[in-house]
């Protein structure tokens, strides 16, 4: 095995398709595609630099451990990680979304008893919570959260919206902004004082094609 300068962490995906331009721009193409390939780990242009194909969920911890040096993860798996280990230094501006609270239309709060929310996000959930004042039961779920208020599980739900079509095949309605979210460059902090010069090579790339595209 060759002695790899960078290992970097991605999620196939929105987060791939849209890094490898940026990528590309630093002068970094992949050899395989992930979506044909079924490779986990792979070999780019750039004789040193290798990518790691991860869960979306799992880039922050490939890279708190070292097991990658950086990785591109969205602000949402952020927020839940906490960011131990990480610094996060480039906002890509890819993968852009809200975070909100949803629910059916016209319903009121329960008069009586705590408000069900159900989410995939339970930190960012309980923090926003926690800042109005509000006591509520968090019901977690590992996806289509949207089903939640259908069927009675949870009076809210607090997920990812992009165009809002997903809500609305499901006669949910967006009810709260909670954050703007978008993909992050995240870099180990030891990788960053030990490979400075790569990573700064790479980072350094990377703004050139974040403001280039603005
Ligand atoms: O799929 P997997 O379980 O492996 O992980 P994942 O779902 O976290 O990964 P992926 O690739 O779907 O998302 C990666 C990142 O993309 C997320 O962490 C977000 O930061 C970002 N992103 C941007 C989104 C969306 N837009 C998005 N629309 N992630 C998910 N969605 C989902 C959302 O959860 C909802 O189900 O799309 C649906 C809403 O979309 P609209 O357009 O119908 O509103
Ligand atoms: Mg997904």
């Amino acid at each position: 095995m060759t002695d790899h300068m960078l290992t970097i962490a991605l999620s196939k995906g929105r987060i791939f398709d849209q890094t490898m331009p940026l990528l590309a721009q630093s002068g970094i193409t992949p050899l395989d595609d992930p979506e044909r390939s079924r490779k986990l780990i792979l070999e780019t242009n750039a004789p040193r630099v290798r990518f790691l194909i991860v869960r979306a969920s799992d880039v922050p911890t490939y890279v708190q451990y070292g097991a990658a040096d950086l990785g591109v993860a969205g602000k949402d798996v952020l927020l839940e990680h906490g960011g131990a280990g990480l610094y996060e230094p480039l906002d890509l501006g890819i993968a852009r979304c809200r975070l909100m609270v949803a629910g059916l239309p016209d319903v009121a709060a329960p008069a009586t008893g705590r408000l069900r929310i159900a989410t995939k996000y339970v930190r960012s959930a309980e923090r926003y919570y926690a800042s109005k004042g509000e006591q509520v039961e968090i019901i977690k779920l590992y996806g289509s959260m949207e089903l939640a208020p259908l069927v009675g599980l949870a009076d809210r739900i607090v997920d990812l919206v992009e165009s809002g079509n997903t809500l609305k095949a499901n006669g949910l309605v967006p009810l709260e902004h909670i954050a703007d979210i978008s993909s992050r460059l995240v870099v180990n902090k030891a990788a960053w004082k030990m490979k400075h010069t790569a990573v700064n090579a790479l980072l350094d790339g990377l703004r050139a094609a974040v403001a280039g595209r603005a």
